[in-house]
């Protein structure tokens, strides 16, 4: 048996890892016949929130976006997707990012059905506009070579544009991939991985980390990651973005 008294989640000031294995359930308003993970949020000291939903058979997610906006991805499973009167079937690997003050529902005939979701309350931009509902899907075919390394790719799952205040990107790292020096920035990161394993370093301490595994970056938390096994490792992360830094 395992020992009970080890995990390789950490929480510190300025970064966080959460393993799976620590997961307690929250109930969230709205969301019914799933269990909630709530990963990261503003209690840890981040900006953003980020959850994972397991949904059982006939599980739903039904509101109303407020002061933030929330980006939905299906990590396994399928959904059925109506926003702001739009209707889709959302597979495994497909978002939909749902902008401030819109309705959503959201309900799967599949048990075991998991969906990611990043919250941000949105920043308005004069003279930009606010986004509007967008469907999207990971496509390694939109993901080119990151900072002339054709071990790293990166996929924009939103547009780059003005009025988008985050952005959430697809990053893939083959074998022998490596971030090309030790980040250090303004903006946060929250992250999930979808893939593989590899080994994190954040503010100079390594970790081991693997498929399930979220990562909490605050700004200026020193960050650098190496893959690591026989695959490929793939993460799904957040970042602020494109707003005047106070
Ligand atoms: O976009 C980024 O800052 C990204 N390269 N950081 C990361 O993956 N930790
Ligand atoms: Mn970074």
């Amino acid at each position: 048996m395992e020992i009970s008294a080890l995990t390789r989640s950490v929480v510190k000031h300025n970064h966080a890892i959460i393993a799976p294995d620590g997961y307690i359930n929250s109930n969230v308003p709205g969301w019914t016949n799933c269990t909630v993970n709530v990963i990261i949020n503003e209690q840890m000291g981040a900006r953003l929130a980020q959850t994972l939903i397991t949904l059982r058979e006939g599980g739903e997610l039904q509101g109303t976006t407020q002061a933030a906006q929330v980006f939905f991805y299906v990590v396994e499973g399928q959904l059925q997707a109506s926003v702001d009167g739009q209707e889709k079937t959302l597979a495994k690997g497909e978002y939909v990012y749902v902008p401030v003050e819109k309705s959503y529902r959201f309900h799967t005939p599949t048990e075991g059905t998991q969906v990611l979701t990043f919250h941000k309350v949105y920043e308005p931009l004069a003279g930009h506009e606010t986004p509007g509902v967008l469907f999207g899907a990971r496509d390694i075919a939109k993901a080119p070579i990151y900072m002339n390394d054709d071990a790293l790719r990166i996929q924009e799952l939103l547009p780059n544009e003005l009025g988008f205040d985050m952005a959430v990107n697809i990053f893939t790292y083959d074998m022998g991939g490596h971030l090309p020096m030790v980040e250090t920035h303004i903006m946060e990161h929250g992250l999930m991985y979808l893939e593989g394993q590899a080994i994190y370093v954040l503010d100079q301490q390594w970790y081991p980390v693997k498929k399930g595994d979220s990562i909490w970056m605050a700004p200026y938390c020193q960050q650098w990651a190496t893959t690591m096994g026989k695959e490929p490792s793939v993460y799904i992360y957040y970042k602020n973005v494109n707003r005047f830094p106070t």
